[in-house]
C-alpha cells in the first residue's frame, strides 16, 4: 500500500485526458451502453463518497430532454480555492487533470466505486460539454468545459446558504456508439447503492418519458435481503451485523428461506463483485464452521460435519465490505484479491454469528434444522446419482440412449440441440450436420426445479439425461473441463408451451449449471414464425418483420408455422440449424440479483408476486435474463 509503484495508473496520468479520448475503453470499460452508463456512476460515486463522509443526504439524477444528465448532491461542494501546485481552482484540477485514482486531497481516500475508479475528469474528457455548479462558502460558482478542456473561467453566479455540487454533462457522440440511457439499468444500480448506504436518498428522474422514482433504505442491507427474498418463504427475520477492523468496514445481512438455492452477493466499496473473492471465501468458511460448532455443541447435529453447500442451502446473504485499497482481479475485474480480507471477514462473522446464535436459540435451531435436512437430502441425491451412473454404464458409453451424438468429439463447433418433442427431434436428426450437432429429445415439460427438491430433480429422467449428455456434472461436482459441447441450444416451438419449456430449461441451467450461462454456452434457437412465398421463400422471425415484408410483397401467400414438426428437415436446417444462416440467441445474465428474484417469482410459490410481475411487464414479453 505504501510502496511507490510505477504502474499503469501512473502511466495513465502522464498521458492525460488526451489518452482517455484515444482509448476510452481502458478507462470506462467500453464505448457502448455499459461505458455510457459508467459516466453517470462515476459522478454519482463522488457524491456517495460525500455521503459516506457524512456530508451528503440526497442525490438527484436527471435525464434531460436534450440528452444531457444532471447529478446534483447536497455535499460540501468541490473546493474552488486556488490549487497550490497548478495555480488554478481546485475544481478545475479535478475536472481537467487525470488522477491516479483516489481523491486529490490525500487525507481522505475514495471509498465508493473502484471498478475503474477513474475520477470525474474522465467524464469530462468524454463529454462534448460539461457544466459544474458549486455551492460552497456562501457562494455559487460555475465553470464550463468541453472534451476535457476548460471553456470558461470559474464564474461567480451569486450567493447561497446551501452547499453542494451540480454536474451536467453531454456525452460525446464522437466517442459513444449509443447515447440512450436505460432507465431500468439506472434504477437497479441506484436501488443497490441506497441498500448499501443506509439513509442515503437517490432520486432518479427521466424528463424524456416523465418517470420519477426515489430510492431510500433506512434499514440498509436488512431491506436488501428482504427485497431479494420477497417471493421466498423465509424461516426467520434477517440477521444483521456490522464490524470495523483494521480500517475495513464489514457489513453483513443474512436470511434463510425454504428454497434450495443459495444466493451470496458480495460488494466491495459498493461494487458488485460478481466473481467473488476473499471477502466471500472468508464468509463461507466462517458460516460453515459456526453452524457446525453450534449444532454439535447443542447436540442437534449428530451425523458428522455439514459441507459448505449444506450450510448455504436456502441462504440469501449480502457481504458488503468497504476497504481503502481494493485489488480487483479476474476476467471482468470483479473479484476481490486482497488476501488479508479473508481473515478479517472470517473472524468478524465467527464472533458476530456465534454471539447471535447464543442469544437467539430459536432462530439458530431453525437454521441448523434446515441445513441438516439439506445434508440428508444431499446424501440421498448422491445415492440416486450413483444409481443413475450404474444404470447408464449399461447403455452406450454411459450416455443416454435417446441422445444422437455428433461424431466430432473435440471441435469448438460442437453443439447439443435440446429439442421439444420426439417428432421435432426426429426432423432435427435428419436435418443436422452429424459431425458437429448432437440431438437430445425432450418428452414434453421437464420438472420445475424451482419447486422440487434437489433429490427429486436429480432423479428425474429428462434431467439426468441432460446432465449426462452435457458432461459437466452439477453443484459441487460441476467441472467445466468436462463440458462435451461448446454450445447448448434449446430448440422449442414458437408457441406458449414452447415458451414454458424454454423457461423451465433456463431455470434448470440457472440453478444447477449457472457457470454455463456465465461463460456463454447456453443458446436459444429461433425458428421462423412465418413463411412468405413470392417467387422464392422468405422466412420471417417476428411479427414486426412480417408487417414490413407483407407491405412489400403483399399478404397473398403467408404460412404460419405452428411447431417445429411442421417443417421439413431441409426447412429446419436452412432456417434454424445451419450455423451459417440461422438466427440464434445467446443467453446471458445481466444482473444476477434481479435474475434470482425473477426466477423465484415466476417459478416459485408466490402467486400474487407473479401476477404483479406479469401485469407490470406484460409489454416486454421477453424475459430479461
Ligand atoms: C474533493 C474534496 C472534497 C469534496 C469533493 C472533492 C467533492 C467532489 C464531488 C463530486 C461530486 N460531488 C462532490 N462533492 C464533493 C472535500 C472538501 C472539503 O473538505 O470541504
Amino acid at each position: 500500500m505504501t510502496e511507490n509503484k510505477y504502474d499503469a495508473s501512473n502511466i495513465r496520468v502522464l498521458e492525460g485526458l488526451e489518452g482517455v479520448r484515444k482509448r476510452p475503453a481502458m478507462y470506462i470499460g467500453s464505448t457502448g451502453k455499459t461505458g455510457l452508463h459508467h459516466l453517470i456512476y462515476e459522478v454519482v460515486d463522488n457524491s456517495v463518497d460525500e455521503a459516506l463522509a457524512g456530508h451528503c443526504k440526497k442525490i438527484i439524477v436527471s435525464l434531460n430532454k436534450d440528452g444531457s444528465v444532471t447529478i446534483e448532491d447536497d455535499g460540501r461542494g468541490i473546493p474552488v480555492d486556488k490549487h497550490p501546485l497548478h495555480k488554478i481552482p481546485a475544481v478545475e484540477v479535478a475536472l481537467t487533470k487525470l488522477h491516479a485514482g483516489g481523491k486529490f486531497d490525500k487525507d481522505s481516500y475514495k471509498i465508493s466505486g473502484g471498478l475503474h475508479g477513474v475520477g470525474i475528469s474522465v467524464v469530462n474528457a468524454l463529454s462534448k460539454k460539461l457544466v459544474v455548479e458549486i455551492k460552497r462558502d456562501g457562494k455559487i460558482h460555475s465553470q464550463e468545459y468541453s472534451r476535457g478542456k476548460t471553456k470558461t473561467k470559474l464564474k461567480l453566479l451569486g450567493k447561497t446558504k446551501d452547499t453542494g455540487t451540480i454536474v451536467t454533462f453531454w456525452p460525446d457522440e464522437e466517442i459513444f456508439s449509443t447515447l440512450d440511457f436505460d432507465y431500468k439499468i439506472l434504477e437497479t444500480r441506484f436501488r443497490e447503492i441506497t441498500f448499501l448506504n443506509a439513509g442515503l436518498k437517490i432520486l432518479l428522474e427521466d424528463k424524456i418519458s416523465n418517470k420519477k422514482v426515489e430510492f431510500f433504505a433506512s434499514g440498509g442491507l436488512i431491506e436488501f435481503v428482504k427485497w431479494i427474498n420477497k417471493s421466498k418463504e423465509v424461516i426467520h427475520k434477517p440477521i444483521y451485523f456490522k464490524r470495523e477492523t483494521n480500517g475495513t468496514i464489514i457489513d453483513i445481512a443474512i436470511q434463510y428461506s425454504k428454497s434450495y438455492q443459495d444466493n451470496i452477493f458480495g460488494f466491495v466499496n459498493t461494487i458488485n463483485t460478481i466473481e467473488g473473492g476473499t471477502h466471500i471465501s472468508g464468509f463461507k468458511t466462517a458460516l460453515t464452521r459456526v453452524i457446525n460448532d453450534y449444532g454439535k455443541s447443542k447436540g442437534t447435529l449428530k451425523n458428522g460435519n455439514l459441507s459448505g453447500d449444506d450450510a448455504r442451502e436456502g441462504l440469501t446473504a449480502i457481504i458488503s465490505v468497504k476497504i481503502p485499497d481494493p485489488q480487483f482481479e479476474g476476467q471482468t475485474k470483479t473479484k476481490l484479491g486482497n488476501s488479508e480480507i479473508k481473515g478479517f471477514v472470517d473472524s468478524a462473522v465467527t464472533s458476530a454469528l456465534s454471539e447471535f446464535f447464543e442469544e437467539n436459540p430459536t432462530t439458530a435451531n431453525k437454521i441448523v434444522s434446515k441445513v441438516a435436512d439439506a445434508a440428508k437430502a444431499r446424501l440421498a441425491a448422491k445415492k440416486a446419482k450413483e444409481l443413475v451412473r450404474r444404470k447408464n454404464a449399461f447403455s452406450l458409453g454411459g450416455l443416454p440412449g435417446k441422445l444422437s451424438d455428433c461424431s466430432n468429439k473435440k471441435s469448438e463447433d460442437t453443439e447439443l440441440y435440446i429439442v421439444e418433442g420426439l417428432s421435432a427431434a426426429g426432423t432435427a436428426k435428419d436435418a443436422r450436420n452429424k459431425e458437429i450437432q448432437a440431438i437430445l429429445p425432450l418428452r414434453g415439460k421437464i420438472l420445475n426445479v424451482e419447486k422440487a427438491n434437489p433429490v427429486k430433480a436429480l432423479s428425474s429422467e429428462e434431467i439426468t439425461n441432460m446432465i449426462t449428455a452435457i458432461g459437466t456434472g452439477v453443484g459441487e461436482q460441476f467441472d467445466i473441463q468436462r463440458l462435451r459441447y461448446n454450445r447448448i441450444v434449446i430448440m422449442c416451438d414458437a408457441d406458449i408451451d414452447g415458451e414454458h419449456i424454454k423457461t423451465l430449461l433456463l431455470t434448470f441451467f440457472f440453478r444447477f449449471m449457472p457457470e454455463l450461462i456465465k461463460q456463454g454456452h447456453i443458446y436459444v434457437a429461433m425458428p421462423p414464425l412465418y413463411r412468405v412465398r413470392k417467387k422464392k421463400d422468405h422466412y420471417v422471425y417476428s411479427d414486426d418483420e412480417l408487417k414490413k415484408l407483407s407491405e412489400k410483397l403483399g399478404t397473398t401467400n403467408i404460412t404460419r408455422f405452428k411447431g417445429l414438426g411442421e417443417m421439413s428437415s431441409s426447412q429446419l436446417w436452412n432456417t434454424t440449424m445451419n450455423p451459417k444462416t440461422r438466427k440464434i440467441k445467446k443467453i446471458y445474465i445481466e444482473d444476477a440479483i434481479e435474475a434470482d428474484r425473477i426466477f423465484s417469482m415466476l417459478m416459485g410459490d408466490d402467486v400474487q408476486g407473479r401476477k404483479d410481475f406479469i401485469s407490470e411487464n406484460a409489454k416486454e414479453a421477453e424475459l430479461d435474463v
